[in-house]
């Protein structure tokens, strides 16, 4: 593992418990595969906003016993499971080898539906456990740490507009998120649950497989830089139509390099796309609004403040 775990390696907890939140974020421009997946370092940089308040709240205890014991929103979740087996190897990058845990999070967005609570979750974690451990360390080295979790975690250590710098180094110690210098009160998302069911196909197995056999994939990185400028541009020009149009036209280009993939994969349920030409017709008729989609069937819409009473006439947002 690369160097900045192992200098904690050798540590005992400070505290009885460590505690924090993390809130999810939602990509303007989207990760969407990766250099290193060992590390997850990403093949370009990506964009994100992060959402007030929606997130993980995660509790760490140091416990006696031969195994950790991990409760999702109040639930014992098995051991053995996948999602368990992915925190606990997280975990083992920081601790001492008969160190065990309880860890207690919470999600108030539906997990695994493509809502990010992967990202809001290792990014809890991980501030829980510079909590715990006293470390006081900077967001920096902390990003560094949420991104080895899941990639998105990265961004999801600082509230605000985020972006994440793909870096070039093996090791992965230039590959962290940084917060941009924006404030945009006025820019609201719209969480559209259409679906919060387990999604087919994780997004980790889907980059993979995009990657390797996408016909489209090789022009998205260049996609991303052109689409990461105007996004940078409309943020800080507070142009809305261009970064409703400029995430937008992201996102699709993102499923469309799952849709060329083999086997193909289409996240989208009737419902997706009902709201996607929902969102397309309101357009038309004047209604300032954008989307964006991520790994999983659900919507997120982007419009202003001042729009939000006639965008809730529309649409019941979560
Ligand atoms: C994103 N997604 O930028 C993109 C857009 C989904 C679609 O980051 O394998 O859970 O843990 O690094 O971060 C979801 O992927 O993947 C994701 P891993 P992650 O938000």
């Amino acid at each position: 593992m690369n160097f900045i775990t192992l200098q904690n390696k050798n540590q005992q907890p400070i505290k009885s418990q460590g505690e924090a939140f993390a809130a999810t974020n939602i990509a303007l421009i989207k990760y969407w595969g990766k250099r290193d997946s060992h590390l997850n370092l990403p093949l370009t940089n990506s964009l994100s906003i992060s959402v007030d308040g929606k997130g993980t709240h995660t509790v760490i205890k140091p416990i006696t016993g031969n195994t950790d014991v991990i409760f999702v929103n109040k639930e014992k979740n098995s051991i053995e499971s996948s999602f368990a087996q992915r925190i606990i190897k997280f975990l083992d990058l920081f601790r001492l080898p008969q160190q065990k845990f309880e860890i207690q999070t919470e999600n108030n967005i539906p997990t695994a539906a493509g809502l990010a609570s992967s990202a809001s979750g290792f990014a809890a974690l991980t501030l829980a456990l510079n909590d715990l451990y006293d470390w006081q360390f900077d967001k920096k080295t902390l990003s560094i740490f949420a991104r080895l979790g899941s990639g998105s975690a990265c961004r999801s250590v600082y509230n605000g507009f985020v972006e994440w710098q793909k870096g070039s180094l093996a090791d992965g110690s230039d590959s962290f998120a940084l917060p941009l210098d924006i404030s945009w009160p006025e820019l609201k998302i719209g969480l559209l649950i259409l679906s919060s069911a387990e999604k087919p196909i994780s997004s980790r197995i889907a980059m993979q497989r995009t990657i390797e056999t996408s016909s489209s994939y090789q022009q998205w990185p260049a996609l991303v830089e052109k689409d990461l400028a105007l996004l940078k541009t409309a943020l800080f020009n507070k142009d809305f139509t261009l970064l409703g149009e400029t995430a937008e036209h992201n996102a699709i280009a993102m499923h469309q390099t799952m849709r060329d993939a083999h086997p193909t994969i289409d996240y989208d349920l009737t419902e997706t796309r009902a709201i996607k030409e929902k969102v397309k017709s309101l357009r038309k008729q004047g209604l300032p609004i954008y989307c964006t989609q991520d790994a999983g069937p659900n919507i997120k819409l982007l419009y202003l403040a001042d729009d939000e009473a006639n965008i809730k006439k529309h649409f019941s947002l979560f």
